[in-house]
């Protein structure tokens, strides 16, 4: 009996903690594949351990980048990439989606860009994000995606700011530059990254 009721305690705090916790798919789109028009280095290799990962959580958010096809980034920092409604911002075939229960859309004003899934880069325009998993009781957020030094590292500040417990799952993250020097800047906010 009084294993049983354990086993039962054990579960509930196994499930409990699961109904806290999410996990945010950062950007997993065409454009950042190798076949893509900016290409992040190893991005499609990630998407199998991704979706391997989403067993593990009842929670599940994608965010997607979604310009405009004049968006201001595209004369001064990056190639044209993810213009709404092109394949190129589509989110890869192979990941699989269908337990997903928000797809988060940044970036589609012409002049300010948007790397973090809860603030565009003015740091005041907000997505919506924090409010929706404020309502739905989640304290915890685990990241994985791309790019691991921009979309994903904005995304895991901005959330260790709002006081969310984060971890960052490097191994199914792909980077544009330095692994070291976002994952330093990362640890230093609180941010847990995981081999
Ligand atoms: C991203 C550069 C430009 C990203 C988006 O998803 O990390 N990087 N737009
Ligand atoms: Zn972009």
């Amino acid at each position: 009996m009084t294993i049983l009721l354990s086993i039962t305690f054990m579960l509930g705090g196994i499930m409990t903690c699961m109904e806290n916790k999410a996990l945010v798919i950062v950007d997993v789109q065409n454009d950042f594949m190798s076949w893509g028009s900016l290409p992040v280095d190893g991005a499609e290799h990630v998407i199998p351990k991704i979706n391997e990962l989403q067993d593990q959580y009842s929670h599940i958010i994608i965010t997607q980048d979604w310009h405009p096809e004049d968006h201001s980034s595209f004369k001064t920092t990056w190639p044209v990439h993810c213009v709404a409604n092109t394949k190129g911002a589509e989110c890869v075939d192979e990941l699989d989606t269908h337990k997903a229960q928000l797809i988060v859309r940044k970036g589609f004003r012409q002049h300010i860009d948007s790397y973090s899934a809860f603030y565009e880069n003015d740091h005041t325009t907000t997505t919506g994000l924090h409010g929706y998993l404020q309502q739905l009781g989640i304290t915890d957020l685990d990241f994985v995606g791309v790019a691991y030094d921009y979309c994903v590292a904005w995304s895991a500040t901005d959330a260790a700011k709002l006081g969310y417990n984060v971890t960052v799952i490097k191994n199914a993250c792909a980077s544009i530059g330095s692994v070291e020097e976002a994952t330093d800047k990362m640890r230093q906010m609180g941010i847990i990254v995981n081999e």
